[in-house]
């Protein structure tokens, strides 16, 4: 039976990372009152709250990293560590005065669209709400992916995924077993090394790891930004460059991809002297394909004696070890899972019911995970993504794809009301159009042909993921709501 709506507001926003809580203080910021950001968690902070393992940071540079309205002079180093990101998202939020907007502790369990009322309805673990636009700032990297092994939970001792940290768990004196190499796996092995008694670290598929040029900032260089503002847009700029020229020669250019492989390489034969363990970490595929890691002491650590690397897959977990592909138990007491996350397959989309009762799962499962500039979907009027489908980036910071989305929605919602619209939802064909040319564009990047299974692609071997192109063209295409390519319904004369 459906509740009785408690409440009605005009925007409703899913989540509060970094996405959604730009998306908040910008509402607030256009003189907008009526939205409400429902949170699962406890706090602000989303991705940045959620992974708090041992050696959690940015592998982007802070003063990027970052939102353009809230420049943070104070930064601790190039990279952050996790508290520090999220003691600003905290600070950030409660400057512009939006966690009263806010309902923590609540989670989205459907929202579907009432063609009737030309509203949606979220269902959540608080109430119903009725909200005319809903905004989904979920991000890509929020639901964990554990591996499809057997045995796994019959394991009895501490078992846990990166992103959800057991920090109760002493792993000090302990035999401990790392499952994955992606980027969360390459902070924490590092980061916990020297309390465990042995760490088995499995990899499926080595990465490529670049050197990593991380400092702290000196004294007197927050001195200065604190001061000179124009300082830090000045470094913060010439990050943008560096990365938006880095694109170019990664997607596209295969000397500079060369060149990029025999840093990469350099900085596994400085980490490691056995050539046989050399071999074993060096990646099959091109440089690129993969997101880039960066890292000075995983390969150090891999060289250590008391690591082992295990490449031969996992045929079972036991009660207390792993049994190997080659028939070696491997006895450990702790297992920490950095397997990455649902990526194109995010239960929150079989939450989501657009126009005819469809869900976005069902809709996606059939197409591949697509939307028209990252933002809406047709059949789901008035929902907007913050970061949806192929928005994501493996070089630069997802911050300016996020304000470049909520430009876009801000956009939208003046559009709306200038014209009096009372819904928005993309043509078919103009969401077709803009695929099939995203599309054509990605199948000449590293990521497609660089000979690598990634997350970025879907079940259909699309990579519905990434953004192919230079984000100041993104920025471009969504500076401003392009009604045109539209289908609309105007308010009723009586409505609010
Ligand atoms: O996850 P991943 P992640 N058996 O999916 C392996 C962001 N991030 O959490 O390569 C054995 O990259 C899998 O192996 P393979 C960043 O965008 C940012 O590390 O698929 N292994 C891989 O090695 C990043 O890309 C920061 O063969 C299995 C690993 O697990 C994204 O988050 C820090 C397996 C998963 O790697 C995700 O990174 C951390 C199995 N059954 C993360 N299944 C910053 O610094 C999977 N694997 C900002």
């Amino acid at each position: 039976m459906t509740q009785v709506p408690r409440r009605t507001v005009d925007v409703l926003i899913i989540g509060s990372g970094f996405g959604g809580l730009g998306a908040a203080i910008r509402l607030a910021k256009d003189g907008r009152e009526d939205f409400l950001v429902v949170e699962r968690g406890s706090e602000v902070g989303g991705t940045w709250r959620d992974n708090t393992y041992p050696g959690a940071a940015c592998d982007v540079p802070s003063h990027l990293y970052s939102y353009s309205f809230e420049l943070n002079p104070n930064w601790s180093r190039s990279f952050s560590p996790q508290a520090e990101i999220q003691e600003y998202l905290r600070a950030t939020a409660v400057k512009y005065g939006v966690l009263d907007r806010h309902l923590f502790d609540t989670e989205v369990t459907q929202a579907r669209w009432d063609e009737a009322d030309r509203h949606w309805l979220v269902d959540t673990t608080n109430g119903t709400f009725r909200a005319r636009v809903l905004v989904g700032a979920i991000g890509a990297l929020c639901e964990p992916s554990l591996p499809d092994v057997k045995g796994l939970s019959s394991f009895r001792g501490e078992i846990f995924h990166s992103a959800r940290w057991n920090h109760a768990a002493n792993l000090a004196g302990k035999r401990v077993a790392l499952i994955g190499t992606g980027a969360s796996a390459i902070q924490i092995g590092p980061a916990i090394v020297d309390r465990v008694a042995h760490l088995d670290v499995y990899q499926r598929t080595a990465p490529w790891i670049m050197p990593r040029h991380d400092r702290a900032y000196p004294a007197a260089e927050k001195f200065a930004y604190q001061h000179v503002p124009l300082l830090q847009r000045a470094a913060r700029e010439a990050i943008y460059w560096g990365r938006e020229s880095f694109v170019l020669g990664f997607a596209l250019q295969p000397k500079i991809l060369l060149a990029a492989q025999r840093i990469a390489r350099r900085n596994i034969a400085r980490g490691i002297s056995d050539p046989a363990l050399r071999e074993r970490v060096t990646p099959q595929f091109q440089i690129g394909c993969k997101r880039i890691l960066i890292s000075n002491d995983w390969y150090p650590m891999l060289a250590r004696e008391d690591v082992t690397l295990v490449t031969d897959g996992i045929a079972e977990v036991r009660e207390n070890a792993i049994v190997t592909a080659s028939g070696e138990t491997r006895e450990v007491d702790a297992i920490i899972v950095a397997t990455g996350f649902h990526v194109t397959d995010s239960p929150t989309y079989e939450r989501i019911v657009g126009a005819g009762g469809r869900t976005l799962a069902d809709v996606w499962d059939e197409q591949g995970q697509q939307a028209y500039k990252g933002a809406t979907v047709a059949g789901f009027p008035n929902l907007f993504f913050v970061i949806g489908p192929n928005t994501g980036l493996g070089h630069s910071s997802m911050v300016y794809m996020i304000e470049s989305h909520i430009n876009y929605l801000s956009s939208a919602l003046a559009e709306m009301d200038r014209r009096g619209l009372a819904t928005v939802e993309v043509r078919d064909e103009e969401q077709r159009r803009y695929n099939d040319r995203l599309q054509k564009q990605m199948r000449r990047t590293i990521w497609t042909t660089g000979g690598c299974a990634s997350w970025y692609l879907d079940k259909h071997g699309n990579n519905t993921t990434l953004w192919p192109g230079f984000t100041f063209a993104f920025r471009r295409m969504t500076r401003r709501f392009d009604v045109g390519a539209y289908r609309v319904s105007a308010r009723a004369a009586s409505s609010p």
